[in-house]
């Protein structure tokens, strides 16, 4: 796989030197060596990039382009990414430390992305509305906002930007892409398929760099007129708290801790599995991730015993290997904050029944590895149980009765997703009906499609991505009002 020694941003269709002249390494979280170096952007580069996307906006050849041809643009863009996913999936492996299943399963589906909203940019329908005013024609179109700021995490750099990127640019927006100081180059390496692609200058614009350093400046620039989020609560909040000081409409997915319900008529094999991927899949480092189990009391030992000995049975190593099935956390301030979650699980008095330890192994020399981690005996009111970790770490709660399941899943700041197994369809659909979440899964866990809404439910987010409601969050709507009689006879009055 040839990278690069070093990746500049992407400004107005040009790579550019970061005006700080700073490099931030990136680093392998397998093998710990620092593999290449991107930009340390700065608020000049913010304001360089920001200007480039509003000068495409207003003028020259994407204003110019029907929705149409817009559309023809992204599927172009669909297929430059199809021809070039397992190499991207390979970057995003060595950036993030993630299997190289999951991110080539990813890359692979990227496309879709595109196709999809590619074929809704002109299918955007405005209305004509009845009237109770004689001689009087109403109606309305929807208009995109202008710049979109899009800001990307660390666990999936370009299916999240797939999310943003496919309905803003269908909408007929510009962007500015911010990815995860974490993990940048897979969508460095995506920049350099614009251009191929047909995408004039400016309209996709890459700035990376650290949060704090130059995230306020891109979310608080006064010509960013929509942002879109996927990352932690706390950073959700602080740009929350831009949008509402300069009023401006945000999408945000924040995470959660999602309760994956397993009751006592479930095909407790299937759960079993359901579970694990819950809590294991992308070794936890997923927003979905079903890190609170909550199993019927009558089957609670038998089903641990279950989920446990699947858990065992998982191979931790390098993530370019088949065998894999858990890479190391992908940086070390993460990895850190996982180890914390044990002593606070001790603490409040969880029982740990499986890892709860840093992996060592003699075929694995660096690399921040945490074993698989099951606690039972929660309650709920556990941090282990409240807060999302975002790792290996499964927290085990019992219920007795259905109306008990709902109680605890629905206390939690979050609601994300959930899970629900049991043969009996009408419990499952009840229950789904009462859980607070934006995603439930059915006997099923963690299934994703551009095609299917997404999003969260209380301090999950807000706003929904995916599903042709998506690009709803990328359009404002404009009312028209045209008088055919000619009468404006009194002033004074609204007609
Ligand atoms: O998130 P941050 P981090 C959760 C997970 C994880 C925790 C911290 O629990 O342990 O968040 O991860 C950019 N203005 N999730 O530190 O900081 C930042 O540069 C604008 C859940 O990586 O929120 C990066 O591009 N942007 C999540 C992005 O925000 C700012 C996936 C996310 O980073 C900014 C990842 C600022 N002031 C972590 N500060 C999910 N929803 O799936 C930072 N950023």
């Amino acid at each position: 796989m040839t990278t690069r020694a070093r990746y500049g941003q992407y400004i107005n269709g040009r790579w550019e030197k970061p005006s700080s002249e700073q490099w931030i390494d990136v680093v392998n979280p397998f093998s710990q060596e620092n593999w290449s170096q991107v930009a340390r952007g700065s608020k000049q580069d913010v304001d360089r990039a920001v200007a480039a996307a509003r000068d495409a906006f207003l003028d020259g050849q994407w204003p110019a382009m029907t929705a149409t041809q817009r559309g023809a643009l992204l599927r172009s863009l669909g297929d430059r990414i199809a021809e070039h996913a397992e190499r991207l999936a390979e970057v995003e492996s060595r950036d993030n430390g993630k299997l190289i299943a999951e991110m080539r399963a990813q890359l692979q589906y990227a496309p879709e992305w595109f196709y999809y909203f590619g074929g809704l940019a002109d299918k955007i329908e405005g209305m004509v509305f009845p009237t109770d005013k004689a001689d009087m024609l109403s109606y309305a179109k929807y208009e995109p906002y202008g710049v979109v700021a899009a800001i990307t995490a660390w666990n999936s750099p370009l299916l999240l930007a797939a999310y943003k990127l496919a309905p803003a640019l269908a909408a007929g927006n510009t962007v500015v892409l911010k990815p995860s100081e974490h993990a940048s180059v897979s969508t460095m390496e995506l920049a350099d398929l614009f251009a191929d692609a047909g995408v004039p200058p400016g309209v996709i614009n890459v700035v990376s760099g650290y949060g704090h350093e130059i995230g306020d400046a891109l979310t608080g620039h006064p010509d960013v007129a929509k942002i879109t989020f996927t990352g932690s609560e706390a950073t959700g909040k602080r740009i929350a708290g831009i949008a509402a000081r300069d009023i401006k409409p945000l999408t945000l997915e924040l995470g959660g801790k999602s309760a994956n319900i397993v009751f006592d008529d479930a095909d407790l094999d299937l759960a079993a599995v359901g579970a694990v991927t819950g809590f294991l899949s992308a070794g936890g480092q997923t927003c979905v991730a079903g890190s609170r189990l909550l199993v019927q009391n009558s089957i609670y030992d038998e089903f641990v015993e279950k989920v446990v000995s699947i858990a065992k049975a998982a191979r931790l190593g390098d993530p370019f290997s088949a065998d894999t099935h858990i890479g190391p956390i992908a940086n070390e301030a993460h990895f850190q904050k996982i180890i914390g979650y044990f002593d606070i699980a001790k603490a409040d008095g969880a029982d740990c029944v499986l890892g709860g330890r840093v992996h060592q192994d003699s075929e694995i020399k660096d690399g921040w590895f945490i074993e698989p981690t099951v606690y039972t005996n929660v309650d709920n009111s556990m941090r282990i149980a409240q807060e999302e970790i975002f790792g290996p770490v499964l927290a085990v709660l019992s219920f007795e009765t259905e109306e008990e399941a709902i109680r605890i899943a629905n206390d939690s700041r979050y609601g994300l997703a959930a899970g629900v197994w049991s043969k009996d369809s009408a419990r499952a659909l009840r229950v789904a009906d009462r859980i607070q979440a934006g995603t439930v899964w059915i006997n099923t866990y963690r299934v994703v499609s551009f095609m299917t809404p997404f999003g969260g439910y209380k301090a999950s987010g807000s706003g929904r991505e995916n599903g042709a409601v998506a690009i709803k969050e990328y359009l404002q709507l404009k009312s028209y009002w045209i008088g055919t009689s000619g009468d404006v006879s009194n002033p004074f009055v609204i007609r």
